[in-house]
């Protein structure tokens, strides 16, 4: 007889969104067949055992917010760059930091050619199947003009064939950004399609205006980035953006919130039971202002290794609020806005200096290395030509362990929900992805093993450690608690102790359903706001 598992876990400390308890998992074709407190020994006989030593046993992460393989370089004011990782190496990245499914970002731009949703997405995804993933992926559509046909006949398709069911808008970028009238008219489509809208919550015009002002006064520096995105840039388009979005009744998810501002209005929208859910990230809760000064001097440009949008928050007071928003659940999902630039590439951070200073008349555009390195010591760059962005994704769940779950800040139930749960509930993958549930329908054996925390010695990071295809990490030298000892991507055993073991080709495309948490909002349909009604009959 066929043994009934392939592969069992013992001793683990099992934790879900709701639940902690010490017991075993048995794991049969790629699915959660069985949770007990213990097997019988002939159940044991010729499987796989892995012994989790006490450790915790989680659903593995879905990290809802990844770029790879982007095209970022979309002028100087688009992200400005060229996207460092592929799903090669940054699902590598993400698997061996506990992660077993990730969303990208497929983009429409601005182009004729690229008008048609369902010809970006078909683009984006063979770049995917041109490496392969280490770890399931999906997309989230980015959209950047409200043409009425494209919406009415192509998300449908984008559902249907594809399993699309959330889309990206921007309220800043001038080659992104939407008005509000055009946010209306795309919110309003998804609303017919029930995909979820998120938005990239930044006042343009604050940031274009306090821009010119800090160059004028000649502060052109990584660290006046910080300066030229306050909180309130991201306070203003929040409230704007829940008012659209109260109008058109569909809810809305705002991306890498990182100000208390932002926080705070969130939560009152949820409290006045509208459907607003918000992310936020680990650079929100590890770095502030002064990061972006911490090389060498505050003019330094490898300050610019620092530059993501939106900034890092003033100082640890502010992570201090954003993690009591953590905890209460005001962050509906932790994603890792893992968005890859590299320090020794031309298209990468050094764009803010290469391709945009007047002084570079005459210089090699196109270097690397020592020539490259000299040139940013020699000329001045600007921070409105920095790509916006810092890696993460491998570094996502450990730093949440690090300063959140060993810390008490989060009970380990409200890790589960914010790194797996959540995100899979909220993009509609629940409960495929984000559970261990072994009865119909069932989840995929993703799990993630930790340390036991009694043996673990923590360590100090070093971008050597990492997988990706960065030259640097945010977080090079911070003393981490934990580390996934084990990720298992349906059934299979794709990172153990410190080692790669899985295939690139392992990885599989996965579609999505509607949001699955909207239902938490009882008054969603009943209007009580008397705004239109009317609209929707
Ligand atoms: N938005 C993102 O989602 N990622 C990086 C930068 C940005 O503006
Ligand atoms: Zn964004
Ligand atoms: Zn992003």
């Amino acid at each position: 007889m066929a043994p009934r598992f392939d592969l069992v876990i013992v001793n683990g400390t099992v934790v879900t969104a709701s639940d902690i308890s010490t017991c075993c998992v048995g794991i049969k074709d790629g699915k959660i067949k069985a949770l007990a407190y213990a097997f019988d020994q002939d159940e044991l006989e010729g499987v796989e055992i892995i012994d989790a030593e006490g450790a915790y046993v989680m659903p593995g992460g879905v990290d809802a917010h990844v770029h790879l393989c982007q095209d970022l370089k979309t002028g100087p004011h688009g992200l400005g760059g060229e996207c460092a990782d592929n799903f090669d190496t940054g699902s590598r990245s993400a698997v061996a930091g506990g992660t077993t499914t990730i969303i990208t970002f497929a983009t429409q731009t601005r182009a004729e050619e690229d008008r048609s949703l369902i010809k970006v997405v078909e683009a984006y995804n063979a770049r995917a199947e041109s490496t392969g993933s280490y770890v399931d992926y999906g997309f989230h559509i980015i959209i950047v003009r409200n043409d009425a046909d494209i919406l009415e006949n192509e998300l449908p398709v984008l559902i249907k064939d594809w399993g699309i069911s959330s889309c990206k808008l921007f309220l800043t970028y001038e080659t992104q950004r939407l008005t509000d009238s055009q946010l209306l008219d795309v919110m309003f489509a998804a609303r017919k399609h029930s995909i979820t809208t998120m938005i990239h919550a930044e006042n343009g015009d604050m940031i274009g205006w306090l821009t010119d002002k800090l160059e004028a006064k000649g502060m052109v520096a990584p660290y006046y980035h910080a300066l030229s995105r306050p909180p309130i840039a991201e306070g203003e388009a929040t409230n704007r953006a829940i008012s659209l979005a109260t109008l058109i009744q569909n809810p809305i998810l705002f991306v890498h919130v990182g100000s208390a501002l932002g926080a705070a209005n969130v939560r009152r929208a949820q409290t006045m039971g509208l459907p607003v859910y918000a992310e936020t990230c680990p650079q929100y809760f590890n770095l502030t202002w002064d990061d972006l000064k911490r090389f060498h001097s505050p003019t330094c440009f490898e300050n610019s290794k620092m530059i993501c949008s939106p900034p890092p928050p003033p100082d640890t007071n502010d992570h201090e609020d954003l993690f009591v928003s953590l905890q209460n659940g005001t962050f509906t999902i932790y994603s890792s806005d893992h968005c890859p630039f590299r320090y020794d590439h031309p298209h990468g951070k050094p764009s803010g200096v290469l391709e945009h200073t007047p002084s570079m008349e005459g210089e090699n555009h196109d270097c690397h290395g020592e020539e490259l390195q000299d040139l940013l010591l020699r000329k001045n760059g600007a921070f409105r030509h920095v790509p916006n962005g810092i890696p993460g994704v491998e570094t996502r769940l450990s730093l949440l362990y690090t300063g959140a779950l060993q810390t008490g800040r989060i009970t380990p139930q409200k890790f589960v929900e914010l790194t797996s749960t959540n995100p899979a509930k909220l993009y509609g993958l629940y409960p495929k992805k984000g559970a261990l549930m072994n009865l119909q329908p069932g989840s995929d054996a993703d799990i993630v093993i930790w340390h036991p925390e009694k043996s673990f010695k923590p360590f100090n990071l070093t971008n050597s450690m990492l997988h990706h295809n960065v030259d640097y990490t945010p977080y090079e030298g911070k003393e981490f608690t934990n580390w996934p000892r084990y990720t298992i991507l349906r059934g299979k055993v794709m990172w153990a102790n410190g080692e790669l073991k899985g295939k690139l080709r392992d990885g599989q495309y996965v579609k999505r359903g509607p949001n699955q948490l909207k239902k938490d909002s009882p008054r969603m349909d009943k209007d009580p706001r008397r705004v239109a009604t009317w609209l929707y009959e």
